[in-house]
């Protein structure tokens, strides 16, 4: 297709750049600018109202190209080859044609409104200059392939399962877990912090796993589970907690879109995720909560597992 060409020329423009990135850098895990957490919790929901608009099947594609691409990764930098560079490229740029200009353009101005301007010129300071104006040169020719294939109107939104038996589980879920989502404090810059000892190529073997199950999942289901978070961020508080009802039917969805994974799948990512995160920070996260709550919260959890694994 025409975008699959276009992102052999973007290649032959950017992978020089590419390779020059340190992919591994932990400043890529801060904040792009000053922490502000309402703004940024903005701007992912407008990634948010993105994802659920694009194509189900193309999502799943950029999410398969990503994996082999985590596996061709060689060198210091972490850079993957040349031709998986040029597979994502291609698959987001289908995802990006699946969804209407105008939500595509609303992620860039959100984006742009937590990102500090000095932050490009020190982006392209770390690389070679003219290697980063070319890959931007690319980039433009692209971006009009891109625009040359896009679609004007906005998918129909997805179907919500009722009266399912994970439906009526998340009520109890919700109901016992409430109050402990309550004590968290949502806005704390600590979700920013590095993992303490872990690396960078270690934390990717987890997310790989987490895009492994993301690519299995059912894809109006995981369009719904997009479209709940949604709503909840429409409800949130001062201090960024959503309501009792939104949150109940977050849960509902993402124990659906569980459900639509194998066990083994999904025990992949708890596996890997142990790993990268050792018992100090679980104990840290434990002691800014009342206690009695985590417990309650978790009690739920595991009665509401057993609804979800007999429907998996
Ligand atoms: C950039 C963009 C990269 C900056 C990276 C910041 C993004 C951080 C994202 C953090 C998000 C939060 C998610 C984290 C969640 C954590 C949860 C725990 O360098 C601009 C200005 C605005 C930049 C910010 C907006 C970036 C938007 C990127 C999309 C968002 C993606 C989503 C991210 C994350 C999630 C992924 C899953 O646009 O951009 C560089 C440009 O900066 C440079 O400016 C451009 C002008 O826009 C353009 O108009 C033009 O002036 C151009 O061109 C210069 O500069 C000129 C000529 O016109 C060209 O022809 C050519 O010759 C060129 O010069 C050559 O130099
Ligand atoms: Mg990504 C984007 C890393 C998994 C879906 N992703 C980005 C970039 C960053 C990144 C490179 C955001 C920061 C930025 O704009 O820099 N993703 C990244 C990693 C992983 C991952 C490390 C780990 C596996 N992503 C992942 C998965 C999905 C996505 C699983 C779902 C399938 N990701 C996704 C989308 C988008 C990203 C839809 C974006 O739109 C965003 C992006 O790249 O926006 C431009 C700048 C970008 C780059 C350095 C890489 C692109 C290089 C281009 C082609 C040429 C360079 C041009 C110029 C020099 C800089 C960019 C200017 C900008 C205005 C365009
Ligand atoms: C400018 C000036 C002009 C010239 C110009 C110019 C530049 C405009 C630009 C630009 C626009 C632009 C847009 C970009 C958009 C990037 C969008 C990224 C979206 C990320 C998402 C993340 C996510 C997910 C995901 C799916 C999940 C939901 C999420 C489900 C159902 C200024 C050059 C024209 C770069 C959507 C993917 C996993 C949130 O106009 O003179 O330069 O860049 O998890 O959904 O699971
Ligand atoms: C524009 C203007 C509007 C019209 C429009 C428009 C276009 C927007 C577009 C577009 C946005 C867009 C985004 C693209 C982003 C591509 C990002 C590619 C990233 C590739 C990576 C590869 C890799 C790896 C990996 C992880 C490793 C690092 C690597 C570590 C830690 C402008 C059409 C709406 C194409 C990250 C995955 C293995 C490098 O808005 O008028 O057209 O395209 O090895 O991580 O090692
Ligand atoms: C300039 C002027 C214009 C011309 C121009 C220009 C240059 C702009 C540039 C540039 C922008 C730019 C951006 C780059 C972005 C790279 C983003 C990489 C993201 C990598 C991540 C990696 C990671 C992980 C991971 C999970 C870990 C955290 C991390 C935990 C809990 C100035 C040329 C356009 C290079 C996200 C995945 C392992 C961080 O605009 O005239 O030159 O470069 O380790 O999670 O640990
Ligand atoms: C233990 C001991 C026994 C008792 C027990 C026990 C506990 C087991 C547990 C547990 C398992 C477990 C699993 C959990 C899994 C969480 C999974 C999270 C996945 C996140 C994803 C994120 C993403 C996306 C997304 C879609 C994108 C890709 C991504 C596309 C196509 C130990 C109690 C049985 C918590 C998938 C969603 C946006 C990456 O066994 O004695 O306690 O918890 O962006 O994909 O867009
Ligand atoms: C298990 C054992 C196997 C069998 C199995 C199994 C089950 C795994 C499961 C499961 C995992 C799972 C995960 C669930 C997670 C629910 C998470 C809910 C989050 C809700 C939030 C709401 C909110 C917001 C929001 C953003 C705001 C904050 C809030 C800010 C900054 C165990 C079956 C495989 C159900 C976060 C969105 C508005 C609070 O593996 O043997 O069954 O379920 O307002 O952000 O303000
Ligand atoms: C313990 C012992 C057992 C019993 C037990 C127990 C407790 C465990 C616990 C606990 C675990 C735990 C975890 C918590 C996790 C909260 C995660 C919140 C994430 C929030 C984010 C918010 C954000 C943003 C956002 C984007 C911004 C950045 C942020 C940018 C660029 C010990 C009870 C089981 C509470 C990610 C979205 C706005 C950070 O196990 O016997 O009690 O709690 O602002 O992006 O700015």
């Amino acid at each position: 297709d025409q975008i699959g060409d276009a992102a052999k020329k973007l290649g032959d423009a950017s992978y020089d750049f590419a390779k020059e990135v340190d992919w591994n850098n932990g400043v890529f895990l801060q904040a792009p600018g000053s922490f502000q957490p309402l703004k940024a919790l903005k701007a992912i929901d407008k990634m948010i109202e993105m994802g659920a608009a694009a194509d189900p099947e193309l999502l799943k594609k950029a999410a398969d190209a990503h994996h082999k691409a985590i596996g061709s990764i060689s060198g210091p930098n972490g850079v993957t080859s040349r031709a998986d560079w040029d597979a994502v490229n291609a698959a987001l740029g289908r995802v990006v044609a699946s969804v209407p200009k105008q939500k595509v353009m609303d992620v860039y101005d959100a984006v742009k409104d937590i990102t500090d301007p000095k932050v490009p010129a020190y982006m392209k300071s770390l690389v070679n200059g003219a290697d980063a104006e070319k890959a931007y040169q690319g980039f433009l020719e692209f971006k009009d392939v891109v625009a040359a294939n896009q679609v004007t109107t906005a998918s129909a939104a997805a179907t919500v399962p009722t009266g399912d038996k994970i439906g009526t589980a998340a009520k109890a879920l919700s109901d016992a877990s409430y109050p402990f989502i309550k004590d968290i404090d949502w806005l704390s810059d600590i979700y920013l912090k590095p993992l303490p000892g872990k690396t960078a190529p270690e934390t990717l073997k987890a997310i790989d796993k987490m895009i492994v199950m993301g690519s299995k999942m059912d894809g109006n289901l995981l369009k719904a589970a997009a479209e709940a978070h949604h709503k909840a961020i429409g409800s949130i508080d001062a201090k960024g907690v959503t309501s009792p009802e939104d949150y109940e039917a977050v849960n509902a969805a993402l124990g659906r879109i569980v459900a639509s994974v194998p066990k083994q799948t999904v025990m992949d990512v708890c596996n890997s995720m142990a790993k990268i995160v050792d018992s100090s920070v679980t104990n840290n996260m434990f002691s800014k909560v009342n206690p009695l709550d985590a417990l309650s919260a978790a009690k739920g959890f595991y009665t509401f597992k057993d609804v979800v694994e007999a429907g998996q």
